[in-house]
């Protein structure tokens, strides 16, 4: 159990570090192994294509990474990702839905955690990512997206749909390679989820703090960063305001960044796969099945790809607030 000045932190500031939680052997190099594996396909796949003179096996997966991006010019970052991008979806999509990033979302330590936010009845919120972040004066054009490159500030309530206003989300975020103030590491508004839902605009970034309603002085003024070492897990409320800085070293920066809530609330990206993480008064109804879980990425692929573009989020194009 938490000491209460961890939810005494929380319920002030909106967040709180907890170090050391995780076990990196049991939970974060499997998925280190397993993204090794992935990036090993892709390098074949490059080389075959005469996109890179070499798939630089020899380097560890971050230094490789580094090398084939440079060299390849990829837009890399769905291949790695856990979840779908939000249009534009084929059947072809790259998504990865492996078993250690399912042991990950599922870790008894972290449910054991979430569990002291939300509840013995834990759901999987679907929107969950993984964010490897190159350096960003070394990032190709073709390769900078939000999972690649600084994230500006945000409330994650503002990335989903308004069902969900009442959902008790909680952010986790954790990084898989130390996250330091050089390297873009998170950075928050202590507080600031006692404020209401911002407006957002999707630009500069997709979903960003309108700069009218809270300039961006204000907010960076206020700016607490996080630097982390892998096996520390930040907690964050759902109107928590936060942003993933600019990777200003020479280095990646890789996080996961999930999200649980009470089962039965709105997801609030209802066109995507969740899933019951943990429930003490119904054990049968958790998925255990890592195969089940990247199936039901895949049907929702397969799904998305066959329909019409649907909307995932609150804010409008064109928004006359955000001119
Ligand atoms: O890792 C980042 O840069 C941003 C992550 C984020 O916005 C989140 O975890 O909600
Ligand atoms: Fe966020």
């Amino acid at each position: 159990m938490f000491e209460s000045s961890v939810f005494a932190k929380f319920d002030t500031d909106g967040y709180v570090v907890v170090r050391g939680l995780l076990d990196v052997e049991l939970d974060i190099a499997p998925v280190i192994r397993e993204y090794s594996a992935v990036l090993d396909r892709l390098a074949g796949q490059w080389l075959a294509a005469g996109r890179l003179t070499s798939t630089y096996d020899d380097l560890p997966f971050c230094e490789r990474l580094l090398k084939i991006v440079i060299e390849a010019e990829p837009a890399y970052d769905q291949h790695f990702d856990i979840s779908l991008p939000q249009a534009g979806v084929t059947d072809n999509t790259p998504i990865h839905n492996g078993p250690a990033v399912f042991n990950l979302l599922r870790s008894p330590r972290l449910l054991d955690a979430v569990e002291q936010f939300v509840g013995p009845e834990i759901y999987s919120n679907p929107v969950q990512h993984t964010r490897i972040k190159l350096p960003e004066h070394l990032l190709p054009a073709p390769s900078r997206t939000g999972l690649t490159a600084q994230v500006a500030w945000h409330q994650d309530l503002g990335v989903v749909t308004d069902d969900a206003d009442n959902t008790d989300m909680l952010t986790v975020w954790l990084p898989i390679t130390r996250s330091t103030l050089e390297n873009g590491c998170m950075a928050v508004i202590p507080g600031s989820h006692r404020g209401d839902l911002a407006l957002h605009c999707h630009s500069p970034n997709p979903l960003t703090i309108n700069q009218v309603c809270i300039p961006e002085s204000q907010l960076t003024e206020k700016s607490v960063p996080l630097p982390m070492d892998p096996g520390d897990v930040l907690f964050m409320h759902r109107r928590t305001q936060h942003s993933g800085l600019v990777n200003h070293s020479d280095e990646i920066r890789w996080s996961f960044d999930l999200r649980y809530h009470p089962i039965g609330q709105p997801t609030g990206r209802r066109w995507f796969p969740g899933f019951v993480a943990r429930s003490r008064s119904n054990p049968p109804s958790e998925q255990v099945s890592p195969e089940a879980w990247a199936e039901s990425w895949r049907r929702v692929r397969h799904e998305l790809a066959h329909s019409d573009d649907v909307a995932f989020n609150r804010w409008k194009h064109g928004d006359p607030r955000c001119a």
